[in-house]
C-alpha cells in the first residue's frame, strides 16, 4: 500500500524538573514527530529530539521540519514503506547532512512497514537479541543534594542503578566534588558515569579525570570539544576509565576514524545523530569490530522516540553501558497511549507491531505548534 501523505510536527514538551547540561538547561524541549499515512489509512510514526534548540546538535527543530517538508517528504510519497532501505539510500545520495531529518523520515517508514505487516519493527532490522536492556538515568538537577535524593528514590523503586552525572557547568573542581559526594552516597549500590558535553579543555580533563577515576567513575563521556580527536586519543591512552565518544561520533566515517585512532574506546549510539536506525546499525558494527563498548544513547526523546531507538538497540549484540532511553520519565506528559515498561532496572523491549507503542493523536494535536 503506497504512502499518500507525510506530515511533520514540532511539539514543545515540559520537563518534570530542570535538566542541566554544560551547554544549556532544559525546562521545555522541542520534539519532532513524523507521520507517514498510506492509502489504507495505516500510519507510521517517528520522533527525534534535539536538546536546547540550537545549542547541542547542528539542526534546529525548525530546520529538521522544514527540510523534511521541503526536500525529503517527496521521496516517500507514492512509495511503499517496505522499501525504506532503498528510499533512504536515495535520500542519502540526494541530501547532505541533515541526519535528524533523515532519522524522522526513516523511522516513520519503518514503523509503517512493520504495522502493515503486523510485526514489531525489530523484525525488519534483523530481529531482537535482547528482551530488555539495563536503563541508566541522568542526574542533572543542578543541585548535589537533590541529585542524591533522586538517586536514592530511583534505587528504591528498582528503576535505575546506573547514574550519569551531567557536569561541565561552572568550576571543574566543584564538578569533581559533586561527583565525589554522589559516589559517596550511592556508589555502593549503583554505577556512576559522567558526561562533560565538551566543556573541558585537555589540561582540565587530565587533571579532573584522574580524580574521577580514583573516585570510581565508570565512564567519562565527551570531555573535550567534538573537533579535538587528538585529545580524545591521548585521554583514552592515559586513563583506564573508558572514554566515550558521543558528540564526536556522528557519521560512520567519524566512527571508523575514532576506532582507527582510538579517539575514545566506547561509543554512544543515537539514531538522530547517525541519520536513522539503519545507520545506527552500521555504527554499532564498526564499534563492535573495534572492540568498543556501546551505550544506547538518547537525545532525550519522549516515549515514541525511545521506542524507536529501542527497536534497533534490541538487535545489537551488546551494550556494555546499557541504555539511557529514560526520556519518557523526564517529561510531564506523553504523546503515546501506553509507555515503555521497566522491570528490575531494565527497559523492556515492546513486542507489539511497529515500535510497539500507540500514538495518542489528541496529545500530538495538543502539543504541536501546528497540527494539520
Ligand atoms: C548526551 O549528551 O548524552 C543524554 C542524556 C542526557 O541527559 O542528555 C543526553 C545527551
Ligand atoms: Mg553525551
Amino acid at each position: 500500500m503506497a504512502i499518500k501523505e507525510f506530515k511533520t510536527y514540532i511539539l514543545d514538551m515540559e520537563t518534570v524538573r530542570p535538566h542541566q547540561l554544560s551547554m544549556t538547561t532544559i525546562t521545555s524541549q522541542a520534539i519532532i514527530v513524523g507521520r507517514a499515512i498510506d492509502e489504507d489509512g495505516t500510519e507510521g510514526w517517528s520522533e527525534v529530539a534535539n536538546i536546547g534548540g540550537i545549542s547541542y546538535g547542528e539542526q534546529t527543530p525548525e530546520a529538521i521540519k522544514i527540510n523534511i517538508d521541503t526536500y525529503l517528504a517527496k521521496f516517500v510519497i507514492g512509495r511503499e514503506a517496505k522499501d525504506f532501505n532503498l528510499i533512504m539510500h536515495e535520500i542519502g545520495h540526494a541530501a547532505k547532512g541533515n541526519n535528524y531529518s533523515k532519522a524522522v523520515v526513516e523511522g516513520a517508514l519503518i514503523d509503517l512497514a512493520a504495522r502493515q505487516k503486523g510485526i514489531p519493527a525489530y523484525e525488519l532490522l534483523g530481529g531482537k537479541i535482547h528482551n530488555s536492556i539495563p536503563l541508566a538515568w541522568t542526574l542533572a538537577s543542578g543541585n548535589t543534594e537533590r541529585d542524591i535524593k533522586e538517586a536514592k528514590e530511583l534505587l528504591a523503586i528498582k528503576r535505575h542503578k546506573i547514574f550519569k552525572l551531567k557536569i561541565g557547568t561552572g568550576d571543574p573542581d566543584a564538578n569533581v566534588e559533586h561527583v565525589r559526594k554522589i559516589i559517596e552516597a550511592v556508589g555502593d549500590q549503583a554505577k556512576v558515569t559522567v558526561d562533560i558535553n565538551q566543556a573541558w579543555d585537555e589540561d582540565t580533563s587530565v587533571r579532573c579525570i584522574k580524580k574521577l577515576q580514583d573516585y570510581g567513575v565508570n565512564m567519562v563521556e565527551q570531555p573535550v570539544p567534538v573537533w579535538n580527536y587528538e585529545a580524545m586519543a591521548r585521554l583514552t591512552q592515559k586513563f583506564d576509565v573508558p572514554i566515550m565518544a558521543d558528540e564526536s561520533s556522528t557519521y560512520i566515517h567519524d566512527c571508523f576514524l575514532i576506532a582507527k585512532h582510538r579517539a575514545g574506546n566506547c561509543i554512544a549510539l543515537k539514531p538522530c545523530k547517525h541519520g536513522g536506525l539503519l545507520e545506527t546499525k552500521k555504527v554499532a558494527a564498526i564499534a563492535e569490530a573495534a572492540g568498543f563498548g556501546l551505550y544506547g544513547g538518547t537525545m532525550i526523546e519522549s516515549s515514541l522516540g525511545s521506542a524507536m531507538a529501542l527497536s534497533v538497540y534490541s538487535t545489537i549484540s551488546a551494550f556494555e553501558f546499557g541504555t539511557e532511553l529514560f526520556g519518557q520519565f523526564l517529561y510531564k506528559d506523553r504523546i503515546t497511549v501506553d509507555e515503555l515498561q521497566v522491570k528490575d532496572y531494565e527497559l523492556i523491549i515492546p513486542d507489539k507491531p511497529g515500535f510497539g507503542l500507540e500514538v495518542d493523536v489528541d496529545k500530538v494535536k495538543f502539543y504541536a505548534r501546528d497540527f494539520y
